[in-house]
């Protein structure tokens, strides 16, 4: 057996991936200052690569300051690619900062001020170019703003309908720069409006099936914004990767009904976790294992770092309890019974009249049926013991 301290040690093969804005969390809150000093992003990169991540993801704004001027911006975009290369690092994915400026206060793609609409557009399309730049793959959409406080300042439809325009334009310049970016919207319920557009996996997905490009946009959902609202998010991972929709996703802890947290991946809900945890490494996801979240605000820049390796070790550590789970005899054994009780586990045939005549005057045994157990105590019992490390 390895030693503990090998297996449990995060690579770039793993595919982790943090934000700058992660990492480089401040700490400042709607109730205080911040607590921390900025970090650069060229550090950020050595100190992410040290810890054996695969990559770093960002906005626009975290690399280059708005009013940056161009000769200002090459020199930033130019040391942060020697800190890149010096490192191995990469940057799977970039995103762009439509909700800090005062700008867009009634949203970006879809505020009332078609001056408004018409700079986001132009910001995402610049920040696409930047992303190109430095190697992204995956663009991704989190509309923080894109919604409502009172449903007396615009019609739903209306909103969904510009978020729709946008997003069609995007991907016409996907394809007119021969981009080849995988568009990834990020679905949130709310904060910072009182009610976001696309708030769940399953509106961005029904949303997705209205755009002219389907197949460029697929959904990037955060375990933070599923549990805030109480869902559960492994379901909703499960939709979207049946839908071929998973085109990146965010991890990190969250309690329900709360704000969002963006705690260390695994530390509220480890059961949660480790079933989103089985859930892709059984369904062969190979995207970027990327961390949303931040330190505490009471850290300091040690705790930073803290939190970010113990993210990708918590993860690695789910992992090796999904092998365990998976090779597991009593447990394997208990799925295979349940599945395979009375009818065992054949397909059900496709529909034929015929089948559907005999199925109708069939007689099924719904007596026996209504008065089975189906020893999910003890499953659970045996998961709880797998994951608590007696197992
Ligand atoms: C949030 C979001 C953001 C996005 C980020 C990248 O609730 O703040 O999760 O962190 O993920 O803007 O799109
Ligand atoms: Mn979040
Ligand atoms: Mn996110």
């Amino acid at each position: 057996m390895t030693a503990d301290s090998d297996r449990f040690l995060p690579r770039p093969e793993h595919r982790f991936t943090f934000g700058l804005w992660t990492v480089g969390n401040i700490g400042r809150d709607p109730f205080g200052e911040p607590v921390r000093a900025p970090l650069a992003p060229t550090y950020i990169v050595e100190k992410l690569a040290t810890l054996g991540a695969y990559g770093v993801n960002l906005h626009d704004e975290d690399l280059i300051p708005r009013d940056a001027s161009t000769a200002e911006r090459d020199r930033i975009v130019r040391e942060f690619k020697a800190a890149l290369s010096a490192t191995g690092m990469k940057v799977p994915m970039a995103t762009t900062n439509l909700f800090t400026d005062p700008a867009f206060r009634d949203g970006a793609f879809t505020s009332n001020d078609a001056r408004v609409r018409k700079y986001a557009i132009q910001k995402t399309m610049r920040s696409m170019d930047l992303g190109i730049e430095l190697g992204a793959s995956t663009y991704v959409f989190w509309g923080g703003r894109e919604g409502v406080e009172t449903n007396a300042a615009k019609d739903p439809r209306t909103g969904i309908a510009w978020y729709r325009e946008a997003m069609n334009y995007l991907c016409e310049y996907n394809i007119a720069q021969g981009y080849n970016y995988k568009f990834a919207l990020e679905p949130k319920p709310n904060e910072p409006r009182g009610d976001i557009f696309l708030p769940t996996i399953g509106h961005a997905l029904a949303f997705i099936t209205t755009l002219d490009h389907p197949d460029m946009v697929g959904v990037n959902p955060e375990v933070a914004h599923d549990t805030m609202a109480g869902l559960d998010f492994a379901h909703g991972v499960a939709q979207a990767l049946d839908a071929g929709k998973l085109f990146h996703i965010d991890l990190n802890g969250q309690k329900p009904g709360r704000y969002d947290q963006d705690h260390r991946f695994g530390s509220e809900d480890p059961k949660q976790a480790f079933f989103l945890v089985k859930l892709l490494e059984d369904a062969g996801y190979t995207g970027m294992r990327h961390f949303d979240s931040h330190a505490y605000r009471a850290e300091d820049e040690a705790g930073v770092w803290e939190f970010a390796a113990g993210s990708m070790r918590t993860y690695l550590i789910l992992l090796d309890k999904v092998a365990r789970y998976n090779a597991d005899t009593e447990i394997q054994q208990r799925l295979a019974d349940i599945r395979a009780r009375a009818e065992g586990s054949e397909p059900f045939p496709r529909f034929s009249a015929s089948h559907a005549a005999a199925l109708k005057s069939e007689t099924i045994d719904v007596v026996s049926a209504r008065a089975q157990g189906f020893g999910y105590e003890r499953l659970d019992q045996l998961t709880m013991e797998v994951l608590l490390g007696v197992r």
